[in-house]
């Protein structure tokens, strides 16, 4: 075609920057990144549309006569639904194969994870590494038990603390088997309530090993074999039980022994905690191994000496994703931001070195990468980009600190090439975050009681209403963090505590919500009077995804405590992860609705195609495991819905007349002007 001919070149369509996030350090970097040219995920989600029926989970590709697609009929099934693909599988079978092959991904990215702190743990009981040590012994002899290691031994008749290095050994060795063992049960069971056990007991869903668990749900969903929805959810249950209380457990316990167990700190939040005239390294992933020891050796004075010597005045750390949490709870690290705000740290120019080890890590990172001085280093042997300008450090943790410091001297070599134009968006907030069961017992609970009376004593009395765990991930198909940010607010100003965690916390991070001032702002009078009174935030960090497992453990240890039923199930509490991506949280909202929580999700759920397999999810669970899936993407709508929760089962436990003279109590108050 000759020049002259050729239609003029449209230009590219762009994401506008309002519409696409709430957060103004991330519009003035997106904005950044379309005068320079250079493309993120906000462009890509106004070009690429999703596919219409692999949204509505009804696409099989698990044969080779496929992928046979089952699109719903425009007005809706009437009558028999006859819809089939080759084989003759139904849309039930084929929706409910695709979400629990999602929970096998997601189980398996948290298992995994989960292995490879466990294999560390033991390098560390065989002395087989220095830079790792046991930093919280308290913590591993209080877990020995349910691995069935003892930690006493008997002397001439006298009870003695066991050798910490003997306790450390055994509980690695009976760890490590977890994933594997032939026959039995995941050990960490016996740390649910009685009744829940019971219930998985009834339902057959108890795991056996995490990775048998994962395997299974690969040979169910196989071409020809389990063709049941019912059964096949059977599997996802159990897998995800398998992930929430095996893989991800385990690793949040061994991470807390290994780098010690958070208690609260002080930190920031956002892009503009990178620094102009410091060195800048970012982490992202999820594996705190190599983070760990990145942040030792970013504190050496070798490399600050290092540092100064090439012209900056020290080293900046922050994060991204989970790995962010991990050294954020621990260390005081601040998070630079959430998941969909990756290549904007790069494309502030200041960005030294990346470093990434596995899950939500854009391969686009390497293209924007490209534009920039940017050090990007892989650093795990099953992560790898295939991009030329990726540099592979393989981190191998018995060598962790030679490790980290090659890396954190890359970066300081690094920070001389920098281009002329930096712009470091300059917002940033302040935060807490470090909460786990612990602290929670601590700080609403007190040492003396030793429980969590104090907290069931507010939830009874009505000053909270109820519990909510709002987690998760930010999706480029939903306004970044708009609906986290709505749907926070509104439980808090009901009276709803909130415990998060992923990059739903970090997201309240940069909302100021994590920060006990909060509470006089944002919520209603009770949790505010708690939250002042013993000077917490409304929204409490637990950590990262695998830290949801804190969620589980803090959820048993309110039933515990008593006064608010015998189950999980039986409290006023519900769960939510209101702009979901990941197949991690689909195995996280399983383990959840198993472990007896009604659970939200946002954006959309990929179910709609096969609307008895839905009704399985969002109505049949609930009388199976007293939990149950429900999706609501409206942030206000979705919010309420949880609260309507909360407040049945505050009517189930008889503890609804108590709120309503709270409410009054503050009403007189307010009449009387004292508020
Ligand atoms: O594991 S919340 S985007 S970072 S998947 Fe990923 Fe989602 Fe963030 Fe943490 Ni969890």
């Amino acid at each position: 075609m000759a020049e002259a001919t050729k239609a003029p070149a449209k230009a590219p369509k762009l994401a506008d920057p309002m519409e696409a996030s709430i957060d103004v350090a991330t519009q003035e970097m997106i904005r950044r990144a379309q005068q320079l040219q250079i493309e993120t995920v906000f462009d890509r989600a106004v070009t690429m549309k999703p596919c219409a029926i692999g949204m509505q989970g009804i696409c099989c590709k698990n044969c080779a006569m496929g992928p046979c697609r089952l699109p719903l009929p425009k007005d809706g099934i009437q009558g028999e639904d006859t819809r089939k693909g080759l084989c003759g599988a139904t849309a039930n079978t084929i929706a409910a194969r695709n979400f629990i092959r999602m929970i096998a991904g997601g189980a398996a990215a948290h298992s995994d994870h989960g292995r490879g702190v466990a294999e560390t743990f033991l390098s560390v009981a065989r002395k087989e590494t220095e830079d790792y040590t046991i930093k919280d012994p308290a913590k591993l002899r209080a877990i020995a038990p349910y691995y069935g290691v003892e930690t006493t031994v008997e002397v001439d008749g006298e009870t003695l603390d066991r050798d910490i290095d003997e306790i450390a050994l055994a509980v690695a060795e009976s760890a490590i088997a977890e994933w594997g063992k032939n026959g039995g049960e995941l050990l960490y069971l016996e740390r649910a309530p009685k009744p829940l056990q019971e219930k998985w007991e009834a339902m057959g869903v108890k795991p056996r090993a995490i990775d048998r668990e994962i395997v299974e749900i690969m040979h169910r969903t196989h071409m020809g074999v389990d063709q049941d929805y019912k059964n096949l959810m059977k599997q996802g249950a159990r897998a995800s039980l398998a992930d929430g209380w095996g893989g991800s457990m385990i690793g949040t316990d061994l991470q807390d022994v290994m780098f010690g167990t958070p208690s609260p700190l002080q930190s920031e939040a956002n892009l503009g905690i990178m620094k102009e005239d410091h060195v800048n390294i970012i982490v992202h992933g999820h594996e705190p191994l190599l983070s760990e020891m990145i942040v030792a050796a970013s504190q050496s004075q070798e490399m600050l000496d290092y540092a100064k010597e090439k012209g900056a005045k020290g080293i900046q750390l922050g994060g991204i994703c989970c790995t962010a949490n991990e050294i954020l709870q621990r260390h005081g690290v601040p998070p630079a931001g959430t998941y969909l705000q990756q290549e904007l740290a790069i494309i502030t120019g200041a960005c030294d070195a990346m470093v990434v080890d596995v899950q939500c890590v854009f391969q686009n990172l390497a293209n924007v990468a490209k534009c920039f001085h940017t050090k990007l280093i892989t650093t795990h042997p099953i992560a790898k980009m295939e991009q030329e300008n990726v540099i592979h450090i393989e981190f191998d943790e018995h060598y962790a600190m030679q490790d980290a410091k090659r890396i954190v001297k890359m970066a300081i070599d690094n920070f001389q090439e920098r281009g002329a134009e930096i712009m470091i968006p300059r917002h940033k907030t302040k935060q807490i975050a470090g909460f786990g069961v612990e602290s929670i017992q601590y700080h609403l609970g007190g040492t003396f009681r030793g429980d969590y009376y104090t907290l069931n004593d507010n939830i009874i009395n009505g000053r909270i209403r109820g519990i909510a765990g709002v987690v998760g991930c930010n999706n480029a198909r939903t306004k970044h963090n708009d609906a986290h940010i709505k749907i926070i607010k509104e439980l808090i100003k009901n009276d709803v505590i909130v415990l998060t965690t992923g990059c739903s916390a970090i997201a309240a991070g940069m909302e100021g919500l994590l920060t006990p001032e909060a509470a006089g702002v944002h919520c209603g009078p009770g949790l505010a009077e708690v939250c002042e009174t013993v000077g917490i935030p409304p929204v409490l960090h637990l950590g990262s995804c695998v830290d949801n497992s804190r969620i589980l453990l803090a959820a048993t240890e309110v039933v515990k405590a008593g006064g608010l039923g015998d189950d999980i199930s039986d409290l006023p509490a519900a769960g939510s992860a209101p702009e979901w991506m990941s197949e991690k949280a689909i195995s996280i909202g399983q383990y959840f609705v198993s472990s007896g929580v009604y659970t939200v999700f946002g954006y959309h759920m990929p179910v709609e195609g096969a609307p008895v397999f839905k009704d399985y999810l969002y109505k049949d669970m609930e009388k199976m495991y007293g939990g149950k899936w429900d999706c609501e993407a409206d942030p206000i709508k979705h919010a309420h819905k949880m609260i309507a929760h909360i407040d049945k089962k505050r009517a189930a436990l008889g503890i609804d007349k108590a709120r309503e003279r709270v409410l009054m109590d503050m009403a007189d108050r307010q009449a009387l002007g004292m508020e």
